[in-house]
């Protein structure tokens, strides 16, 4: 009796489609898809909708509604700053928990996953750490413990809490770098050589045996030339694989998404055999950190709509294919946007010359653009036989 109660509330919460006081649907007032929200729509297909938070607008309480959407929209979050290493170990051997913390206990209460980002990375890395291995004071033998340490004690911390890891952060170069050959780039691997990466696998694993572990980067939504001395996908895809055949405990390849529209970009077809041909080796992929950006031209600037239009167009073109390619792939397990409002974007303060932004899914004012009902449209008419439901990833051994 009890149990049968308990699933007709179940069935009209279902229904409809879980929105916390509404009507329920009924076969003559069905549910509007175009109402509900990214997650709801996401669970459609299984598949998480995140978005990278700010703490900092998170925690403005003249600003209710960047909190509001947080919660509303996404089912998975991602710390834009608060998990990298200067903000969480400062001061060497003192952790600084407590931001992080907040945005857990918020995910608990709002019912999303969480995304540590990050563990290893060259950069946000803390001044006593560069300095001390610059000044010769912390030795090699010495940075590799303090890296050790440093995942345990984060992976550890968290354990339990974190859905996936972004273990290793953009370990490799650019076409644009020197030498142009790719290779291993960056404080970790000068220092450590590139042989960190496998351990960091590795300590991380033993920290946390559920959490499943990525390696992330950007760059690496489509294969090129197939040569991995300047095509970065197939450079990280070669990785991956002398990784697994080492037997490195990696579960999934963070592919960021970071695209302008002044560049040419991908189609669908060729972003869904990338992730194919990942989860052809074994692993999961995902989605982690996906904006469109745009250069602000006086004209943008100005409010002149034929220069704002096509913009704004091809941005939520280019938030679509990566939508549509992550669908088309049941290994894809989120799609995470970095920011979600234009109020609270990298781009602006990073890219000046020429000025580049509205690169977000919603405006200053928190008002959707194109890009947020595109997806909502793809995550809305997409469907069995060729978008089936996400296959959960096993973390490995
Ligand atoms: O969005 C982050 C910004 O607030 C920081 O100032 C910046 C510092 O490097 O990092 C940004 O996030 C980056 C992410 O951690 C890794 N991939 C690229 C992101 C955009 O730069």
């Amino acid at each position: 009796m009890q149990l049968k109660r308990w699933l007709t509330v179940g069935a009209v919460v279902l229904a409809a489609g879980g929105v916390a006081g509404a009507a329920p649907a009924t076969a003559s007032h069905p549910v509007d898809p175009s109402q509900q929200s990214l997650r709801q729509l996401g669970m459609r297909h299984d598949l998480y909708i995140g978005t990278a938070v700010d703490m900092a607008a998170l925690a403005d309480t003249a600003d209710p509604q960047y909190r509001e959407i947080v919660s509303r929209e996404f089912s998975t979050v991602t710390a834009e700053n608060v998990m990298k290493w200067e903000t969480l170990e400062p001061t060497r051997g003192t952790y600084n928990f407590g931001p992080a913390d907040e945005l857990i206990a918020f995910a608990k209460r709002n019912n999303q996953k969480v995304r540590g980002h990050v563990l290893v990375w060259q950069n946000q890395l803390p001044s006593w750490l560069t300095t001390g291995v610059s000044n010769g004071t912390i030795s090699k033998d010495e940075l590799r413990d303090i890296l050790r340490n440093h995942i345990t004690t984060v992976v550890k911390h968290f354990k339990g809490k974190i859905w996936q890891w972004d273990v290793v952060n953009e370990a490799v170069s650019d076409p644009w770098d020197t030498p142009s050959t790719l290779h291993y780039k960056g404080f970790w691997a000068q220092n450590l050589g590139p042989g960190y990466i496998a351990d960091a696998f590795r300590w991380a694993r033993a920290a946390d045996p559920k959490a499943l572990l990525f390696y992330n980067d950007y760059n690496i939504e489509a294969f090129g030339s197939g040569d991995p001395a300047n095509d970065k996908t197939q450079f990280v895809y070669d990785m991956a694989k002398a990784l697994l055949r080492d037997r490195v405990p990696i579960d999934g390849i963070g592919s960021q998404g970071h695209l302008g529209t002044q560049y040419g970009n991908y189609d669908t077809i060729q972003v869904a055999a990338a992730l194919k041909k990942f989860a052809g080796l074994g692993l999961a992929t995902a989605f982690t950190e996906v904006d469109v950006r745009s250069q602000m031209t006086a004209g943008v600037q100005a409010g002149d709509s034929n220069e704002i239009n096509p913009r704004l167009q091809a941005s939520a073109a280019n938030y679509s294919v990566l939508l549509q390619a992550c669908l088309a792939d049941p290994h894809c397990l989120s799609y995470t946007v970095w920011g979600f409002t234009d109020k609270h974007s990298w781009v602006p303060g990073w890219f000046s010359n020429p000025p580049e932004g509205m690169a977000t899914i919603m405006d200053e004012n928190y008002q959707p653009k194109r890009a947020y009902n595109l997806m909502k449209a793809d995550l809305i008419h997409s469907g069995p036989p060729y978008v089936q439901p996400r296959i959960p990833q096993k973390p490995r051994r």
